[in-house]
């Protein structure tokens, strides 16, 4: 009796994570925050009906069709029954004589939870993936599942126009935030029509890219939603994209000359073989190297690094790691690597030294295959094609290992008669500099809950970390009752590494912003063998397939209580 009235008092706390474990978590300080009213549902009276019934500004409904419980799944999940609305908004003919549309659809569960969730995508976007709102790495849970009524889009144009939308002036102001200004109020009066009432609350998330979508609607549609899910932000992402072509100068001093791989992108083409810099077997070896300096000091060796910060100070990759005394062999360092690694760790810098980007924190998951694929091939083919068309004024096409880095970041910040807004306007949330321009938002109760990989090879952590930061020094307590940061140790981009990379902050946000709970420990679970969201490869195999650990709302960290299961999230406090 006396463990179920805990768990009872720590689930009224919030500190009961999806496991149900028992997480004694509280040294952030206490507020009373303020929370909205919760959301209540309804029922969906007709699907098919709603194309001839529902007249919608600049839109046009295509379809609507019930998908019965059990059609679609999320690992072994059945998604429940609901209607799912296709249509397109703004159809128009293109500068370029293109047809252009937002093209969306919308998923409406049967029995609705009285909520909106816009599902922002990644990349570039360019196809509507499915409105699940799925949630974390290897996902087995989402905001259609909870009740949710969820929009997704290609944010204003096709995949096939993906090489080609950003030299169309209005379609790059899609992308970079116009869709979500014009999908919002139509998602909602959608709703409206479907279920006899608007969405009591709405909410907006994504990874990525759509971590980008999310957090530039905090700034400029901070009215519209109560509640943002901020992952992996490219919040900067035209400097993060920059930094990639800088690192990838950096990588081709060390290369092999003349080694090439296969292009992705073209199977007739190559790549020059960047990752021949710094091989997966040498990333091993400074994975174990950052571990024995900083595995320990979350007060527990379970191959997991909690402690990021006080890592960053603990490891020094030109002393931490042995030096090569004769040939390459895996386990070693040339004194020329370590200087690249170390530069590209440390940040982009104008040719005059000046950084424009954030550092990379160290971290165990620097071997992950996704790290490597970011750094060596990505940085050669997605990131020009981003600068070249969509951040540039004009749009200027680039050969990465030549392009003049310096002079590439002033386009960012240009305007002309064709491109009135510039890239860097587009792309990044107004204010970001500085967010006071939170301060609406969190006055009327909003809420927003950050996630990213410390190990993510794009976009920093220490980027997202430094926002944070920022919003603390305007005054907006980002520690207490406003925003919320949840570093993820291991994880590269969005999922994977040797991690916790299965959660659901969802619905903590929902929690605080709805009951006035704030999230300060949240259960994540790695990938083991037999897990229905997919199994992460990339684990170690003395972990429990099982494992769990506490995502700690940052500054706290993870910490070892000094007894219990390392493989049990319940024997972890977040101090
Ligand atoms: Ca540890």
């Amino acid at each position: 009796m006396k463990t179920r009235h805990l768990k009872i008092t720590a689930k009224l706390l919030g500190l009961v994570g999806a496991g149900g474990a028992l997480l004694a978590c509280s040294t952030l300080p206490s507020t009373t925050p303020q929370s909205l009213k919760p959301a209540t549902g309804a029922s969906l009276s007709s699907c098919e009906a709603l194309v001839g019934a529902l007249q919608l500004p600049q839109t046009r409904l295509e379809s609507a069709v019930r998908v019965e419980a059990g059609v679609l799944k999320l690992g072994d999940r059945p998604v429940p029954a609901h209607c799912l609305v296709k249509g397109r908004m703004h159809e128009r003919k293109g500068s370029d004589g293109r047809d252009y549309a937002i093209g969306f659809e919308m998923r409406l569960p049967v029995a609705w939870n009285g909520r909106f969730y816009y599902q922002g995508n990644g990349g570039l976007d360019g196809s509507v993936q499915p409105a699940l709102g799925a949630l974390g790495g290897g996902p087995l849970t989402g905001a259609l599942m909870q009740g949710f009524a969820v929009i997704s889009s290609d944010a204003g144009h096709s995949g096939p126009q993906t090489t080609v939308f950003g030299l169309e002036p209005q379609a790059r102001l899609d992308y970079g935030y116009q869709a979500v200004q014009k999908l919002t109020p139509m998602a909602k009066q959608l709703i409206a029509g479907a279920y006899g009432k608007g969405p009591d609350r709405s909410y907006i998330g994504g990874c990525s890219n759509g971590g980008r979508h999310a957090l530039v609607a905090a700034a400029r549609v901070g009215d519209q939603y109560d509640g943002y899910l901020v992952g992996a932000p490219g919040y900067r992402l035209p400097y993060a994209a920059l930094t990639q072509i800088w690192g990838a100068q950096q990588w081709a001093t060390i290369a092999t000359p003349g080694a090439t791989v296969k292009n992705p992108m073209n199977p007739n083409g190559t790549l020059p073989d960047l990752a021949s810099a710094f091989t997966p077997q040498e990333r091993s070896t400074v994975a174990k190297a950052i571990a024995g300096k900083c595995d320990a000091l979350d007060g527990v060796r379970d191959g997991m690094v909690q402690a990021t910060q006080a890592c960053q100070a603990n490891f020094n990759v030109q002393t931490d790691v042995p030096t090569c005394t004769g040939e390459r062999n895996g386990a070693c360092l040339s004194t020329a690597q370590k200087n690249v690694i170390a530069n590209v760790f440390a940040g982009a810098k104008t040719s005059s030294g000046q950084a424009f980007y954030a550092s990379f924190p160290y971290d165990t998951g620097v071997a992950g295959a996704n790290w490597g694929t970011w750094k060596f091939i990505d940085s050669l083919i997605r990131d020009p094609l981003a600068i070249g068309t969509i951040f540039s004024v004009p749009p200027m096409p680039l050969k990465p290992l030549e392009e003049n880095v310096t002079a590439r970041l002033a386009m960012f910040g240009a305007t002309n008669d064709t491109y009135r807004e510039s890239g860097w306007s587009l792309m990044t949330p107004p204010g970001e500099a500085q967010p006071d321009n939170l301060a609406a938002l969190r006055s009327r109760g909003a809420k927003v809950v950050l996630y990213h990989g410390v190990s993510d090879a794009i976009f920093s952590a220490e980027d997202t970390r430094q926002w944070v930061e920022r919003v603390g020094k305007a005054g907006l307590n980002p520690g207490s009752d406003f925003a919320r940061y949840f570093p993820v140790p291991g994880m590269n981009h969005c999922s994977m590494g040797p991690a916790a990379d299965q959660f659901d902050l969802l619905g903590p946000l929902v929690k605080w912003v709805e009951q006035g709970v704030a999230p300060q420990a949240v259960v994540a679970g790695v990938r083991g063998a037999g897990n229905s969201g997919g199994v992460n490869a990339e684990l170690p195999a003395d972990w429990s397939a099982q494992r769990t650990r506490p995502l700690c709302a940052y500054p706290t960290v993870a910490t070892y209580k000094g007894s219990g299961s390392v493989e049990d999230a319940s024997s972890f406090m977040c101090k």
